[in-house]
């Protein structure tokens, strides 16, 4: 017997399968364009653009509602200056001695460097912190439940808003990144996730072809 309140489910007009069919397919030729860029331009984008976004990975499902996620809109330059800085410092040490031949021939084919000097450029940087404690309201303590999953899937939500109104993004995951909730103030409990680079791509920007192979539907999916 469910005992809890609860109000009637909204928002789900009816479609027809084809409906169905012609928007889901529009909806995947859009996140098609989607693209991971190195590369962006300067010009800045409007907070209320990051705003509406946030909202929407604020949205995503998450273990118990409990939304055990926070993001760190970073605006100062000096605080982007650090974060390239440590960021760089992670990465060289990464490239030069820490990755092993099997990752550094996997990354080949995307020709990625420790040049991260688009920390300082695009004009958005949002550090992604997970929280193992919080619950569902500002302030709670509680335990949370499937973190990862949760920010994960906010995270995903995130990229496909900001890819819809127009910008581009890269997921950077410098290794380690302690430094992030340091320069963000963040509290120990909260772990970085990642950092997430978003703008207008530069007018130069290019895509490693190997970034275009996408694995077709019967290598990903199977109906049982
Ligand atoms: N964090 C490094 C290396 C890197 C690792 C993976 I896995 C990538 O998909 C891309 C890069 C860097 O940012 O260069």
């Amino acid at each position: 017997m469910k005992d809890h309140p609860a109000t009637p489910l909204v928002g789900y007009a009816p479609l027809t399968d084809d409906e169905a069919t012609a928007r889901a397919t529009g909806f995947r030729e859009e996140m098609a364009r989607r693209r991971t860029v190195r590369e962006f331009s300067d010009r800045p984008v409007p907070r209320s653009v990051v705003e509406q976004a946030l909202l929407t990975a604020g949205s995503a499902p998450s273990g118990a509602n409990h939304q055990p996620w926070f993001f760190s809109v970073i605006e100062s330059a000096d605080a982007r200056t650090r974060i390239r800085e440590a960021a760089e410092a992670e990465e060289k040490a990464f490239y030069e001695t820490k990755a092993p031949q099997e990752w550094l021939q996997a990354l080949a084919p995307l020709g990625t460097d420790p040049d991260k000097g688009f920390l300082e450029v695009a004009p958005v940087l949002i550090a992604i912190f997970s929280q193992k404690r919080g619950g569902p309201r500002p302030g709670d303590a509680k335990k949370n439940y499937y973190v990862t999953e949760s920010v994960g899937i906010a995270t995903g939500l995130l990229i496909a808003a900001l890819h819809k109104a127009g910008l581009a993004t890269l997921t950077h995951t410098p290794a380690p990144m302690s430094f992030l909730s340091e320069i963000c103030g963040r509290p120990a409990e909260e772990k970085p996730f990642l950092l997430l680079v978003a703008g207008h791509p530069a007018a130069d920007a290019t895509v490693p072809l190997a970034a275009l192979d996408k694995k077709p539907l019967d290598a990903i999916a199977a109906w049982i």
